[in-house]
């Protein structure tokens, strides 16, 4: 394995950052395609940084992503990049078609005509069931997105396909449902809860103002699901897969998870709704079946539910007990 080269597109963002540590664990040379801020945000991949590659890009710049393909040399791609909070694609849907469905399509170009042997993963994704048909959803289960975010990453989901069935290129999708950890952005309500609760144990904060307490998730470990992309790509085939736990609670049982998890009683009253945080049209409930994962890539997430809340609660008391300003 030890010469092998993987190119990452996201590589600062939660996924990305846990992923360019599996490969650089595993011997691989890795590079990371990072857009142009106008502040540097590489805080996710500090402690790597030196051991990858960084190159200029961004998924919106097709002659960006040439390059970044012919400097990489790639055998794997790993298409993390993305607009990714659902939220915010229906006040910048034009946005979120550009970067999270063409950006795929420019990227697939990009490998296509660069690196046609390389195998390319895409980070599909829960969503684009959406308004489900049926319980729990697999990799057969037809798509009905709820959001600009949702029917986005379904073309992009099928650009891969087509380049699969038209042109023999090895592209797979992992349909990933929600996974979380400490790096997770703070605007997802997971965060959003465990930075909150922390907030209020530690006296920081009075409340924690949510949107939908009855939505439903099958919440798993973001580091469970980057090991599931990985053996997406090792696989002699490409083919997609679903990446879920099987098992799915309500943003109120993860709030109730979380005040115990940090040992503050008589929490309902610290708890307040917001029409605000609402979405146009949500995702009422979403579970997955990742049997054919575990069937052929011998996958198994390895954090439950009470677990994951309580990495996540203890990791925010961590940093506002000593670097408040810091976002993980
Ligand atoms: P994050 O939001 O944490 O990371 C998104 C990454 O995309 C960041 O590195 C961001 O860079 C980068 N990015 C945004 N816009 C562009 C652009 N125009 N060009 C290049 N890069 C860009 O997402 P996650 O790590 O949580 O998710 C990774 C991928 O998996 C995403 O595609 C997401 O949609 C998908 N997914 C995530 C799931 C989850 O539960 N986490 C479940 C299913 C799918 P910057 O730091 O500069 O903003
Ligand atoms: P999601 O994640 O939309 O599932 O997309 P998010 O954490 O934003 O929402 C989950 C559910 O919680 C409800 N909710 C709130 N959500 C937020 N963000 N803030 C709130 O205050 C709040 N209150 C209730 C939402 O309505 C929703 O039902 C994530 C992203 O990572 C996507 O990129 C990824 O594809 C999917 O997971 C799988």
């Amino acid at each position: 394995m030890a010469d092998r080269t993987a190119l990452i597109t996201g590589i600062t963002g939660q996924d990305g950052s846990y992923l360019a540590e599996l490969l650089v664990s595993k011997g691989y040379r890795v590079t990371g395609l990072v857009r142009r801020l106008s502040s540097p945000n590489l805080s996710k991949i500090a402690t790597i940084v030196d051991q990858v590659k960084l190159v200029d890009g961004d998924l919106i710049d097709q002659s960006s992503l040439n390059h970044a393909v012919k400097v990489a040399q790639p055998d794997e791609i790993y298409n993390l990049g993305a607009q990714s909070f659902v939220g915010a694609s229906f006040s910048q849907p034009v946005l979120t078609g550009e970067i999270t469905g063409i950006g795929t399509l420019r990227l697939l170009e990009a490998a296509r005509t660069n690196a046609p042997q390389a195998h390319f993963y895409q980070a599909s994704s829960s969503e684009m069931f959406g308004h489900v048909e049926r319980e729990p959803q697999d990799e057969s289960t037809v798509f009905h997105p709820r959001s600009p975010y949702g029917y986005a990453k379904v073309y992009a989901y099928w650009a891969c396909v087509n380049a699969r069935e038209a042109y023999s290129f090895y592209a797979a999708n992992g349909i990933l449902f929600n996974h979380e950890s400490p790096r997770r952005g703070l605007e997802f309500v997971t965060r959003k809860i465990s930075d909150g609760v922390a907030r209020i144990a530690l006296g920081q904060a009075e409340s924690l103002t949510l949107g939908n307490l009855d939505a439903r998730r099958d919440w798993g470990y973001a580091p469970d699901y980057v090991d599931l992309m990985w053996r997406t790509l090792q696989q002699k085939e490409p083919s997609d897969y679903v990446g879920a736990t099987g098992e799915s609670h309500t943003v109120r049982e993860f709030v109730e998870a979380a005040f115990e998890a940090a040992e503050v009683d008589d929490w309902e009253r610290r708890l307040k709704t917001d029409p605000r945080f609402e979405r146009p049209s949500e995702v009422y409930a979403l579970r997955g079946n990742p049997d054919k994962a575990r069937r052929e890539l011998g996958w198994t997430p390895t954090v439950r539910f009470r677990d994951l809340v309580r990495i996540m609660v203890q990791a925010d008391l961590e940093r506002l007990r000593h670097r408040p300003h810091e976002s993980h």
